[in-house]
């Protein structure tokens, strides 16, 4: 029989079949390769003794928090209270694209204050953007037909929005939300388990952790592959005069040129800048 794992805790693994929920070990081979089965992996069951016996190829993994295969990284950020780190944001976006998983921007709060800033600064990103607003409805449908069909996850900071969209879209899954959410929250957000829930056609993991993701080994990009996690640089990187042009300060360079013209964003080309000199210093050990 096969399935996904749901979520794994003290050794059991809950695995979604055709049958509904199986709780099983996993074969202690995995534990000799050094491999651990997490939530969203596909797995093959041995019946008989009720065991993970194969793990499927994953398109991709984090270990904080564990997930596998995960397709969608909903990032959201406020308009206002708490205002957004663009930087933050973009490495964020630039982590998930370079491990194989689409992110969404989506930005809360325009109730309050016009999202007018924000949305100038990525609109030639090439990142799908969601303006959510909860009096017309704006934005809620796009959240819907992204989870269809995929494994998604929201990260984002404390207090912007992510209990209150979920309780929406998704009112079976009774988020708290607010200030009881972080008066009582703190502790057991931080070692709560991933767990993975079907809405929506789709599926999304609850989980705490996204935010540290640019922080993580798995997620620290090479700076010759910067450029690769900056769609909007797509069309210009290849007409830059000099091969592995790093787009700083380059003669010829058509990525600066773009951002000349207004086709690329100062604040996108700014963090592009701040993450290139951070990965210029991390010594090539640490990447490995
Ligand atoms: N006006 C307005 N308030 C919002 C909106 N979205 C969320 N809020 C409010 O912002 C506060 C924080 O929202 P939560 O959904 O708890 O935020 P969270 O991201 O889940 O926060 P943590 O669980 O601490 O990570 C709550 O008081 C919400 O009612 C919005 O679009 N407009
Ligand atoms: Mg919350
Ligand atoms: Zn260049």
């Amino acid at each position: 029989m096969t399935g996904y794992i749901t979520k794994g805790v003290g050794g059991f693994y809950y695995v979604r079949t055709e049958t509904g929920i199986r709780e099983c070990r996993a074969r202690g081979i995995f534990r000799k390769r050094g491999i651990s089965p997490v939530a969203g992996d596909y797995v093959t069951l041995n019946d008989e003794e009720n065991t993970i016996d194969e793990i499927a190829p994953r398109k991709n993994v984090f270990i904080r928090p564990p997930i596998a295969n995960l397709d969608v990284l909903f990032i959201v950020a406020s308009t206002t209270q708490p205002v957004p780190s663009t930087l933050v944001l973009d490495k964020l976006t630039a982590a998930a694209i370079y491990q194989n998983v689409q992110p969404v921007l989506v930005f809360t709060k325009t109730d309050l204050t016009a999202p007018d800033t924000l949305a100038k600064d990525y609109r030639d990103s090439g990142i799908p953007l969601v303006f959510v607003h909860y009096n017309t409805g704006e934005g809620l449908d796009q959240i819907r037909g992204w989870i269809h069909g995929r494994l998604c996850a929201f990260c984002g900071n404390s207090g912007v929005g992510k209990s209150t969209l979920l309780n929406t879209i998704a009112p079976e899954l009774h988020r708290e939300t607010g200030e009881i959410s972080r008066k009582l929250g703190r502790g057991r957000h931080t070692t709560r388990e991933t767990e993975i829930f079907e809405v929506c056609g789709g599926r999304i993991a609850d989980t705490a952790g996204f935010a540290s993701l640019e922080t993580q080994r798995l997620c620290r990009i090479p700076k010759e592959k910067l450029e690769q996690v900056f769609p909007e640089m797509e069309p210009y990187r290849e007409q830059c005069r000099f091969v592995g042009c790093s787009h700083r300060s380059e003669k010829g360079c058509a990525v600066r040129q773009a951002l000349a013209e207004g086709k690329i964003s100062p604040s996108r080309y700014a963090s592009y800048l701040a993450m290139y000199e951070e990965a210029a210093q991390i010594k090539d050990w640490e990447t490995k």
